[in-house]
C-alpha cells in the first residue's frame, strides 16, 4: 500500500505542471469581469480563487473531489456497525481525490491515536479563560495557543525550501486535525458539565471517539461523524476556508491559519447561524408554550423578525441558488431517527413557509434553507442544549477541509494573498459621475 504522505507527494508533483503551464502561458487569459456590485458587495461570485478539493454548484450544491454528498455516504468505507462513514475516510479523499480503502484509513487513524495528546498547558489557557467566555473563544484560543509545537514554523526558521512548505504544512495538519476533537471534547465538558472530563479511548475512531468524550450515547458517535463530514468544506471562498487560506499565504503556519478560520465561523453570518437558528426556535417555542404553532402562526413570527431589520438563520446563500444539500442530508436522518421531535416540527413548518415569505419579500436572492437551518435540532435533541458549542463543532469538521486545502496551496506556491482596493472617487469615476 503506498503510504497517504507518499501518495500526496506524488500527487503534488504530477499537478505541479499543470498550474505552471497556466500561469507561465495563459497568464493574461481573462476569466471575468468585475462589476461595482461586486466591488462594493463583498466579491460575491468573482472568480478570483482554485482548489480542486471541492466545488460549489449553485443549484446543486457541494461535491467534494467531484462526489455529491449522497454519494460519498455510499462510497466511503464506513465503521463496523454504523450508519455514517469515517470522518478520516472523508479527509484522505479531500487531500487525495481517492476514496480510501479500510487499510489507507486505519493509517490516518493511527497518525491520528500517536497525535492527539493536548499538551496541558493547552487546557490551561482554556481553563483560564474568564466563565462567561464563549467556547468558540476558548477553541481559537487553544490553537494559537499551541503554535510553538508548528513544525512549518520550526523547518522555516531553519531555512527550509519551498518545495517543502507543502510537507511541513501536512505535519502540523495532522498534529491540528487529531487534537481539535480533544479540545472540543474539553471545552464542551469543561465549560458545561462541571470539569468531569472524559478520557479519550484510542480503540475508537475519531467520530465515536468524539461521541465517548462528549459522554453522549449512540447514535450521537454516527451524528457526529455525519456532521464533521458535511461540514468539511464548502470550496474555497467561504469566509471562514477564506479566512485560513489568507493567513496561511503570508506563511504563518497552519496554528494562526486555524485560528482564523475558527475566528471568521464565529460570526452570526456564518457558522454561528445553527446557535442563531436554535435561538430563534426556542423562543417561538416558548411563545407557544412548546405547542406546535400552526402555519399562519409561524408565518406571523418569521415577517416579525423580518420586520424588525433581522435575518431568518438558517435561510439564504451567497452561492447555493436552492435547498442545501446538507440540509437534505440532515433531514433525512431526523426522518429516520427523530420523526416526531417537536423542533423538528418547527424546521419542517419553516421549510414550507419561509421561502415564499423571503421570495415574497424580495431581498434574499436564495430563499431556501442552508445547512444551519437543520444542525443545531439533531443536536439538541441528542441531548447537546448548550448551544453556544455548536459552532465549535462546525470548527472541528471545517478545519479537515481547510487544512487539506492549504497543503495544496502551498504545495502549489500560491503567493501571498493581495488583491487590490479603489476609493470612492475612482468608482465614481470609472461609472462616469466625476471627471
Ligand atoms: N433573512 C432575511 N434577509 C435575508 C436573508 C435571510 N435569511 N438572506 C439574505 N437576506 C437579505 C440580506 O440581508 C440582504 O439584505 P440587504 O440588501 O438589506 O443588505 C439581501 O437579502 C441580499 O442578500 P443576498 O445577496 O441574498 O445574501 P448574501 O450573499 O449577502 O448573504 C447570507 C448570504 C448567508 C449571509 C444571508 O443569506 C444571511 O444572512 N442568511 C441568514 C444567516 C445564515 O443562515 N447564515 C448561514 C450561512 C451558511 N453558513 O453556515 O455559513
Ligand atoms: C459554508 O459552509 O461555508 C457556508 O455555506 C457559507 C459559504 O459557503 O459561503
Amino acid at each position: 500500500m503506498e503510504k497517504l504522505k507518499e501518495k500526496l507527494k506524488r500527487k503534488i508533483e504530477e499537478h505541479r505542471p499543470r498550474t505552471i503551464k497556466l500561469l507561465k502561458e495563459y497568464g493574461n487569459h481573462v476569466v471575468g469581469d468585475v462589476t461595482v456590485g461586486q466591488v462594493i458587495g463583498g466579491m460575491r461570485g468573482v472568480k478570483s480563487l482554485v482548489t480542486d478539493i471541492s466545488y460549489l454548484d449553485p443549484d446543486k450544491g457541494i461535491r467534494y473531489r467531484g462526489y455529491t454528498l449522497p454519494e460519498l455516504m455510499e462510497l466511503l468505507p464506513k465503521v463496523e456497525g454504523a450508519e455514517m462513514p469515517y470522518v478520516e475516510g472523508a479527509f484522505y479523499l479531500l487531500l487525495t481525490g481517492d476514496i480510501p480503502n479500510k487499510e489507507e484509513i486505519a493509517e490516518i487513524a493511527d497518525e491520528y491515536n500517536k497525535r492527539k495528546h493536548v499538551p496541558q498547558y493547552v487546557l490551561d489557557v482554556i481553563s483560564a479563560l474568564p466563565e462567561n467566555t464563549h467556547p468558540m473563544i476558548m477553541m481559537s484560543s487553544a490553537i494559537l495557543a499551541m503554535q510553538q509545537e508548528s513544525v512549518f514554523y520550526k523547518r522555516y526558521a531553519e531555512g527550509m525550501s519551498k518545495f517543502d512548505y507543502w510537507d511541513a504544512t501536512y505535519e502540523d495538519a495532522l498534529n491540528l486535525l487529531a487534537k481539535l476533537p480533544e479540545i472540543g471534547a474539553f471545552i464542551y465538558r469543561y465549560k458545561f458539565k462541571g470539569g468531569d472530563i472524559i478520557k479519550s479511548d484510542p480503540t475508537l475512531d475519531l467520530g465515536g471517539n468524539f461521541a465517548h468524550m462528549m459522554g453522549i450515547d449512540k447514535p450521537y458517535d454516527d451524528v457526529a461523524r455525519m456532521y464533521f463530514i458535511i461540514h468539511a468544506d464548502h470550496e474555497s471562498g467561504n469566509a471562514s476556508a477564506h479566512a485560513g487560506h489568507l493567513t496561511n499565504s503570508t506563511l504563518s503556519d497552519l496554528y494562526y491559519s486555524l485560528s482564523s478560520m475558527t475566528n471568521a465561523l464565529a460570526g452570526p453570518l456564518h457558522g454561528l447561524a445553527n446557535q442563531e437558528v436554535l435561538k430563534w426556535l426556542q423562543n417561538v417555542a416558548k411563545q407557544l408554550d412548546g405547542q406546535v404553532p400552526t402555519e399562519e402562526l409561524m408565518k406571523k413570527f418569521v415577517w416579525d423578525t423580518l420586520n424588525s431589520g433581522q435575518v431568518i438563520p438558517g435561510f439564504g446563500h451567497a452561492v447555493l441558488r436552492n435547498t442545501d444539500p446538507r440540509y437534505t442530508v440532515q433531514r433525512d436522518f431526523c426522518l429516520k431517527h427523530m420523526p416526531e421531535d417537536k423542533l423538528f416540527k418547527y424546521v419542517d413548518m419553516l421549510f414550507r413557509v419561509v421561502p415564499d415569505i423571503l421570495t415574497e419579500q424580495g431581498k434574499a436572492k436564495n430563499p431556501w434553507p442552508n445547512l444551519d437551518a437543520q444542525s443545531g435540532v439533531i443536536q439538541w435533541y441528542y441531548g447537546l442544549r448548550e448551544y453556544d458549542f455548536y459552532t465549535v463543532l462546525f470548527s472541528i469538521g471545517r478545519a479537515i477541509g481547510v487544512a487539506a486545502n492549504i497543503i495544496w496551496d502551498r504545495a502549489l506556491g500560491y503567493p501571498i494573498e493581495r488583491p487590490k482596493s479603489l476609493t470612492t472617487n475612482m468608482l465614481e469615476e470609472i461609472v462616469g459621475l466625476k471627471k
